[in-house]
C-alpha cells in the first residue's frame, strides 16, 4: 500500500482484497502531521478495512499547515465524520488543536521520533488542559491498532453488527494466545 496514493482519498472496506475509492461518506478521519507518520496509521487502515469502516486519510500539520487542519476539524461534523484520529510526533499538537475545533471524539496517537522516542509526543498529546479532551493511545504502531479498535468500539455503541464483529475479533485474539501457549508447551515437552 503506497501512502501517497491514499492521501486525501476516501476509502471504503476491503473488497476482493483491494481498497477501493467509494461514494460512501467516511465515518472516521485519519490525520497525520507528516507523511512520515504513515507507517503508524497504516496499522489503523488494516483494522478499518477488516471491519468495513469507511475512512478518509489526510496529511495536515498543526504547525506547518494550521489553517488547513483547523478548517478540516471545523467542518468534520457537518461532513458526517464521527471520530477523528490524529497521529503526530515531536511537539505533537495536532490532536489537541483538532479537538479544540470540533466536539467530535478525537483520538491521539503519539509518534516516536528522535531523540526522545515518543515521550515528547505522548506528553504533548495526552496532557490536554481541562475542557478539551484527547483520548490518547499507545505510542507507535501499537497505537495505530488501538486507535482504530477504540474508534470501532465507540461506533459499535449504535451498531449491533459492528459489536458482533468486535466480539469475534476479541475471541480470535484469545484463541491465538491459547494456541501459542499450547504449541509452546508441546515443544518444551519434546
Ligand atoms: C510532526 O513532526 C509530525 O507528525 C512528525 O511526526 C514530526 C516530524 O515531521 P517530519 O519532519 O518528519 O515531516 O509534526
Amino acid at each position: 500500500m503506497k501512502g501517497c496514493d491514499l492521501m486525501a482519498k476516501t476509502v471504503n472496506a476491503k473488497k476482493s482484497g483491494k481498497q477501493v475509492a467509494s461514494e460512501v461518506s467516511p465515518e472516521v478521519a485519519l490525520i497525520m502531521g507528516s507523511q512520515n507518520d504513515l507507517p503508524i496509521l497504516e496499522k489503523s487502515f488494516t483494522i478499518f478495512e477488516q471491519f468495513g469502516i469507511p475512512f478518509t486519510v489526510r496529511v495536515m500539520s498543526a504547525h506547518r499547515s494550521p489553517d488547513v487542519a483547523i478548517e478540516f476539524a471545523r467542518n468534520a461534523e457537518a461532513a458526517g465524520i464521527k471520530i477523528l484520529i490524529c497521529a503526530a510526533g515531536m511537539a505533537a499538537h495536532l490532536a489537541g488543536v483538532t479537538a479544540g475545533h470540533t466536539i467530535l471524539p478525537v483520538i491521539g496517537i503519539p509518534v516516536p521520533s528522535e531523540p526522545f522516542n515518543g515521550l515528547d509526543a505522548l506528553l504533548s498529546t495526552v496532557q490536554m488542559p481541562p475542557g478539551i479532551p484527547v483520548g490518547t493511545v499507545t505510542a507507535g504502531k501499537a497505537g495505530g491498532i488501538n486507535a482504530a479498535l477504540y474508534a470501532i468500539s465507540i461506533l459499535a455503541l449504535n451498531n449491533p453488527e459492528l459489536t458482533k464483529k468486535l466480539k469475534a475479533y476479541r475471541a480470535e485474539q484469545t484463541a491465538q494466545v491459547i494456541k501459542a501457549d499450547q504449541e509452546l508447551n508441546r515443544n518444551l515437552q519434546h
